[in-house]
Formats: structure tokens, C-alpha cells, sequence
């Protein structure tokens, strides 16, 4: 694994052939993919290409405004398709690479990954992207660590190739390139700030899974927490500690609109809850336990080592459940199952069959938490501060993260942004090419009930092609009676305060305040 990180080491030359694609025969134009050369990777061996053109492509599209697939309007797209080997490595590395043949935007995306997979959304999302009119690429991080996301070579050569089809299909010499991830794909855009500062202008870089080993322990955490208790709880009642906590912390920001907008001034004890019955639907109605109490205030303070020590972050009140625990209470078929269990299993125990049920004491996570950052921080951890490469390369990076992500907490954004501010210079010096917002009330990548910022990739282009600094920024969301409603999304470390007396439907009735 460790000879992935020669391959990169050479900077990419792009060979610019300036090949014109569109002929034209009896006044109409003929598109062709077929003349596409291979790109040059140093590094790598091209074993197979295949151009094709779709001329009416539909498919489902990731929407990451409402989380939804939806069907796309057709698209005539050429598709490529490049599978890379690295001599000696025996492995195989796709790259597929979506060119819109008319609309093209003057712009590349690399598309990112999401959970263990380098490209998840894959398809999905180059259609939305060239859909959107982005020439758009992704790759499946090879074949040998499909499972793995270990994907930083990998980032590289999917902007090296497809900066390179771009080129050559459009017979463009030059044009603004931007990565646009969230979650893993988050993870990977900070990835490529830190150690390829000049692939990209421009880095969208949401919900990131930075410190990516304490992390993948701390979305077990709840998992072994029924463990440790001996206990299985029933997930309505546990969605019950997010609906009463909710309705408890609610009001504190002024607005009553099933956001909790600070966290931290939100005090819910869940063992008021004991005791009470909880309608459960055809379940019936359930008591909540002492321990379904427990299960919740643990979660909430995240894991702690046998001393009582903080390991990691925990969730925020507010936060959906359904992600922590294990899918066989939810019936919602989960990847993070798969996900932490292959981490543990894999990773950290180097045994496939290492049996998670052994797992039953705070001591043994404790042993993990010690062991899992040492091991795999320096690889997969992308929590490097120093930015000052992506800083002079010109490059911006903007991100956002919700307080109500029910995988990644916004905590862990926090503290990698406090970290940069730490060794960069302070908050105001970061933010000349790093903005960070807190969003109230979101979800992860998509979803929960608050506001997510609106037109944040266009932010990001106009801040590297205008050079306009994005400021507060608005939002949108529905409020308790489903009514669309105004939001502001702050710049970090400011959150947005509700005046008190106006309008709470409108964005002018808010204002941006200091206070993380
Ligand atoms: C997303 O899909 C779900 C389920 O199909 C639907 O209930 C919801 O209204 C959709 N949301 C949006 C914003 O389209
Ligand atoms: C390109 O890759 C996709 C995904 O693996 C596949 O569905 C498609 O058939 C490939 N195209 C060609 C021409 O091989
Ligand atoms: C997030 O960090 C803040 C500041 O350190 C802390 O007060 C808060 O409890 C943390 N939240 C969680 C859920 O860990
Ligand atoms: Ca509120």
C-alpha cells in the first residue's frame, strides 16, 4: 500500500494534443468521441480506453439539495472510460470521464466518493454534474483498495486524466478546474488541498470525514454501546430522545422551527424520559428504560475512555439515530454497519473474521481508540493543517457542515478549522482561502430540518474566477407548518441570531453573531 504514494510524486504534464471533435458534414455538426487520445499519467499505464457517445443518456441523478434520485432530463454526453494500471502493482484503476457535447460550461469537476468507496455516487453524479454543464470525472480508487478509500494517488490521476480528456475533446488550452465532494468525497477534497494543493482552483469540500480513524471509531460507538449495556433498544423510543430533545432546545434560539441552532446552550437530560411511554405505531406504545437513557446520553457524549476521558465528539441533541445503531433496529438497510465493522475488522484487528460481538467492554474501545490513529492517521487521517501550498498555489476551499449530521459530527470540522487557524495565522488569514460555515440544523450532505446553503458551488466559482469573497450566505428550508422559509448560514466562527421582533421567515431577520 505504502508504494502508492511514489506513483504521485511527479507532477502532471498535460499533453495538450488540441484535437477539434466536431465535424462538420453538410452544414450540420457530427460529434465523435473516438478521436480522444489517451492521456499521458506519469506513473501509470493506460490498459484500456472506450469513448462513447450517448446522444440522449437518462439516468437517476443525486440531487444533493433534497438527498433525492431523480430522473434526468436526457443528456448527449460523451462518456470515457480509462482503466490505469501502475507498473508492478498488478492493479486497476478506472477513471470515467463524462464530456456534455453541447453547454459544456468552460469547467472541469472531480466528483468525489462517499463512504468506504472512492466514486459511490458515481454515475449519478457526472450526470448531474454534466447535466449542470460541468465536464465531470470520478474514479473507483482502483481495484485493489475498492474497499479501502486509501485514495490520495488516486485523486491525483483523476485530475490528471480528466483535465486531459477535457482538453483534448473541447480543444480548450485552458479553463478554471473544481472539486466537489461531501463526506468521503469531503474528506478527499481536503485530502487534495493537502498533498495536490495545485489540481484544483477551486475545492467544495462538505461534511468532510477528516480524521478519518477517530471518526470511523466514534460511528461505532453507539454500535458498541448496546454492547457494553447488553442492550437493544427499539428505535422508536431512541427517535424519541431526538423528537423530545428537539422540542426541549428548540425555542432557545427564539424561533420555534425544529431547529436547534446552538447545540452547546441545549440542555435535555434524557432520564426525564424514564418511565414514560413512547407511541410506537403498530409496535404499540413502549416504556422507555433506564437503559434506552443511557444508550442516548452516551451517544451524546461520545466515546469516553475507561478514565471518563473524551475520545472523540459526540452528537449533538437533535441528531437522528438511525446512522449510530445498528441497522437490524432501524430495518433501514445501512452502510455504516459495513463501514465500521470493516474498519475495525480489517483495519485495526487485521482479521476478516474478527467476531464485532467480542467487543463488549469500554476497555477494549479504549485499546482501539489508542492504537487506530498512530496506524492509519498519517495516511488516511487528512488532517494535515498546514494549507500553505493550496494558500500560494492561489487555490480556494469552501465548506460547510450541519449541526444536525447524524455521521460525522460537526465537531470534527471544528476542530480540524481551529487547527489551521492555529498554525496559519488565525481565523482572518485562513479565510482568504478557506471559508468554513456551520449550517443549524443540517443534516449530512443532505436532509434534517434546517436550512443548507444555497448555490454554494457557484460561491465557490465566483470567488475564484471574480475573486468575490463569499460572506454570509443565504438558506432555504421549510418550517414546522412545511412553509418555505429564509434562512442566513454564517461564516465560522459566527452563527446566525435571530433579532427577536421581526420576521422569522425572512433572512433580514437574522444576523451573524460571534460565538463558537
Ligand atoms: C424525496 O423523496 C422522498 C421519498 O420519495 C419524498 O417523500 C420527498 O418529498 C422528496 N423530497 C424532495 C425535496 O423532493
Ligand atoms: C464504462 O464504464 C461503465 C461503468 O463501469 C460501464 O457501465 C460502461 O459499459 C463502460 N463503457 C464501455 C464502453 O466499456
Ligand atoms: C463540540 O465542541 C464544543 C466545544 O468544545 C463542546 O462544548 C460540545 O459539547 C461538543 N459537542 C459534542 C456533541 O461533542
Ligand atoms: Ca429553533
Amino acid at each position: 500500500m505504502v508504494s502508492l504514494w511514489r506513483w504521485s510524486a511527479g507532477l502532471a504534464v498535460l499533453a495538450f494534443r488540441g484535437i477539434g471533435q466536431a465535424a462538420y458534414q453538410g452544414g450540420s455538426p457530427v460529434i465523435s468521441c473516438d478521436s480522444i487520445p489517451e492521456p499521458t499519467v506519469p506513473g501509470a499505464e493506460i490498459l484500456l480506453m472506450t469513448r462513447d457517445l450517448r446522444l440522449e443518456w437518462k439516468g437517476l441523478v443525486y440531487d444533493p439539495s433534497t438527498g433525492n434520485f431523480t430522473l434526468s432530463p436526457p443528456l448527449s454526453v460523451c462518456t470515457v472510460n480509462v482503466t490505469l494500471t501502475h507498473p508492478g502493482a498488478g492493479d486497476e484503476v478506472n477513471v470515467w470521464v463524462w464530456l456534455p457535447t453541447n453547454g459544456w460550461n468552460g469547467r472541469f469537476q472531480g466528483v468525489g466518493g462517499g463512504g468506504w468507496q472512492a466514486g459511490t455516487y458515481g454515475f449519478s453524479s457526472l450526470g448531474l454534474s454534466a447535466l449542470q454543464g460541468y465536464a465531470a470525472a470520478s474514479t473507483d480508487g482502483s481495484n485493489l483498495f475498492r474497499q479501502d478509500g486509501l485514495d490520495q494517488a488516486f485523486l491525483h490521476e483523476l485530475a490528471v486524466v480528466g483535465k486531459a480528456v477535457t482538453a483534448s475533446f473541447y480543444g480548450a488550452s485552458s479553463f478554471r478546474s473544481y472539486w466537489n465532494g461531501c463526506s468521503q468525497g469531503g474528506r478527499q477534497g481536503f485530502m487534495i488541498a493537502q498533498r495536490y494543493p495545485d489540481d484544483f482552483d477551486g475545492i467544495m469540500a462538505n461534511a468532510p470525514a477528516l480524521s478519518w480513524p477517530n471518526l470511523a471509531l466514534a460511528l461505532a460507538w453507539g454500535r458498541h454501546v448496546l454492547r457494553v449495556l447488553d442492550w437493544r433498544p427499539s428505535m422508536c423510543v431512541m427517535q424519541a430522545f431526538k423528537l423530545r430533545s428537539t422540542e426541549a432546545c428548540d425555542a432557545l434560539d427564539g424561533v420555534k422551527d425544529g431547529v436547534i441552532s446552538d447545540p452547546s446552550a441545549c440542555r435535555f437530560d434524557p432520564t426525564d424520559l424514564v418511565g414514560q411511554k413512547v407511541d410506537c405505531g403498530l409496535e404499540g406504545k413502549k416504556k422507555v428504560t433506564r437503559k434506552d437513557a443511557q444508550v442516548a446520553a452516551m451517544i451524546r457524549a461520545g466515546p469516553k475512555s475507561t478514565e471518563g476521558i473524551s475520545l472523540w465528539d459526540g452528537y449533538d441533541w437533535g441528531t437522528d439515530y438511525i446512522g449510530l445503531l445498528p441497522a437490524e433496529l432501524s430495518g433501514v438497510p445501512d452502510s455504516i454497519d459495513l463501514l465500521t465493522a470493516v474498519w475495525i475488522q480489517y483495519f485495526l484487528e487485521k482479521d476478516p473474521d474478527f467476531d464485532l460481538s467480542h467487543l463488549t467492554t469500554v476497555e477494549q474501545f479504549t485499546d482501539l481508540f489508542a492504537s487506530a490513529y498512530g496506524e492509519w492517521g498519517g495516511l488516511i487521517g487528512t488532517d494535515l493543517p498546514d494549507l500553505s501550498r493550496f494558500r500560494d498555489a492561489g487555490g480556494k476551499l469552501m465548506s460547510w457542515h450541519g449541526t444536525a449530521d447524524e455521521l460525522i459530527p460537526a465537531n470534527n470540522s471544528i476542530r480540524y478549522r481551529k487547527q489551521v487557524e492555529g498554525v496559519m495565522g488565525g481565523g482572518g488569514l485562513v479565510d482568504d482561502f478557506y471559508k468554513f460555515y456551520v449550517a443549524p440544523g443540517a443534516g449530512h450532505c443532505s436532509g434534517g430540518p434546517g436550512a443548507h446553503p444555497q448555490d454554494f458551488m457557484k460561491k465557490l466559482e465566483a470567488w475564484v474566477e471574480e475573486n468575490e469573497r463569499p460572506d454570509v450566505l443565504g438558506g432555504k428550508m421549510k418550517n414546522l407548518e412545511g412553509k418555505d422559509v429564509e434562512r442566513i448560514i454564517c461564516p465560522f466562527p459566527s452563527l446566525a441570531r435571530y433579532d427577536g421582533t421581526s420576521d422569522p421567515d425572512k433572512a433580514s431577520s437574522y444576523e451573524c453573531e460571534k460565538s463558537y
